[in-house]
């Protein structure tokens, strides 16, 4: 009993030194004519109080925004002016945070663990490397596991080569947790690697046509560090302290998807480290911005499809995001794209939009899909934003994981088979 006790108030302690969103409101607001929509961007882009899980993209369609304690009456009184149309989705994040961290204290690890991580719960980066080693030591005639570099706190970033081997075959190169809170992207990723190796005898064409590069968790100091005791579970960027943003230093931590060399800086992100899109000091300017593009260059010639992982809105997007022109192949990248999400929508019904990220989502310069396509020449380049669309957002139930990872299997098989 006592030891029970103890347990309780030391994990009452853990929770409470992780950052607290006591008061925080998440608001799902809908603006319902020009002027209020573009209040809505000009509070995205101009001001660091308020978290938008989703970012405004126009007349009639709804956004989340994360409101602290401090500015809920402002904001609401912002949304009257405007008549704007607005409810609230979670009257207090903190307290879906800890309903979300109990529920995962509470699933079990499967019985008979074959690896460091299962599906059935979220797993650290710790656990998501050890099990890329192990995946690969398991089956060494068919996965290799190495490291692209090192993160700015020193974390090797995995990448995991699957391959049969021979000459002259595509490659596909997947990435995830490029956002640290969108945990389901790195849970997928794993799920990819496990699927096509561990289920290799019950489709083997996947892998016999195609040679797969997957880094599960390419921002490991972001993603570490919203499991972290003291961190911050609803944490985008990478860690690297800042000098090169308006805010200076006393902000830290860039969006790595706002950092790549395409059209860097050309809408949609931010010139100020404090804000969630800070967009760097310059392109590439991050260590692991670096690492990614080096290793996709390398591979850059046999690769001819990028996917890249995120949360959450059920997005099937091509590029580009830093302009509203389309590529010159975009009907190949959106036929693809719809096959696949049938597919996909067949398996439980969940719906996905399809479309180039400036017109479906916003404009956002600097994302990997962009860089991708634009700077390395990989032709099928895209980001998945999997579920949900909004009513857990980031804190997707660990039970959801499965049902995600099964569902976009079914539209990565169609992708893969378009490359056969
Ligand atoms: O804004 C982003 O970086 C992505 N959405 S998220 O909610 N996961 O942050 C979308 C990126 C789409 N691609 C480009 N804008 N290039
Ligand atoms: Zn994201």
């Amino acid at each position: 009993m006592k030891l029970l006790i103890l347990l309780s108030v030391l994990a009452a302690s853990a929770i409470a030194s992780q950052k607290r969103y006591d008061g925080y409101q998440l608001f799902q607001v809908t603006p319902k004519d020009q002027s209020s929509f573009e209040a809505m961007v000009q509070l995205y882009e101009q001001s660091e109080n308020y978290d938008f899980w989703i970012a405004p993209r126009g007349i009639d369609i709804a956004m989340d925004i994360m409101v602290p304690p401090a500015y809920v009456s402002v904001f609401v009184d912002l949304m009257h002016a405007y008549s704007m149309e607005y409810r609230v989705k979670m009257i207090d994040v903190q307290t879906v945070l800890d309903m979300a961290r109990e529920e995962r204290e509470r699933t079990p690890r499967v019985a008979t663990p074959r690896y460091s991580v299962d599906w059935n719960t979220y797993y650290d980066f710790n656990d998501i490397s050890a099990f890329c080693n192990e995946i690969a030591a398991a089956h060494p005639n068919m996965v290799t596991v190495s490291s692209i570099g090192r993160s700015y706190e020193n974390r090797a970033i995995p990448m995991v080569k699957i391959s049969t081997g021979g000459s002259g075959k595509k490659a596909i190169v997947v990435d995830g947790g490029i956002h640290a809170r969108e945990w389901i992207s790195p849970a997928f990723v794993t799920w990819l690697i496990n699927e096509l190796v561990e289920n290799y005898a019950a489709h083997p064409q996947y892998v016999d046509n195609i040679d797969w590069y997957i880094m599960p968790v390419i921002n490991p100091d972001g993603y570490q560090f919203t499991f972290a005791l003291t961190g911050d579970r609803l944490w985008r960027k990478n860690r690297r302290p800042n000098n090169d943003g308006i805010g200076g230093s006393s902000c830290l931590g860039t969006d790595m998807n706002r950092n790549f060399g395409f059209h860097w800086n050309e809408g949609g992100s931010s010139a100020n480290g404090c804000s969630d899109t800070f967009h760097g000091g310059a392109a590439f300017s991050e260590v692991e911005t670096q690492h990614v593009r080096d290793a996709v260059l390398a591979v850059a010639g046999p690769a001819e499809m990028y996917l890249t992982f995120h949360a959450y809105g059920q997005y099937w997007l091509t590029p580009w995001g830093y302009t509203a022109t389309l590529p010159s192949d975009y009907t190949q990248l959106y036929n693809l794209a719809v096959s696949a999400c049938n597919k996909l929508t067949a398996v439980y019904g969940t719906r996905y939009t399809i479309g180039s990220s400036t017109n479906v989502l916003y404009v956002a310069s600097g994302g990997s899909d962009d860089w991708a396509k634009g700077g390395a020449g990989i032709p099928f380049s895209y980001t998945v934003e999997m579920r949900d669309e909004g009513l857990y957002g980031f804190e997707l139930p660990a039970r959801q994981i499965l049902p995600n990872n099964l569902e976009v299997w079914e539209g990565i098989k169609v992708m893969a088979e378009s490359l056969f």
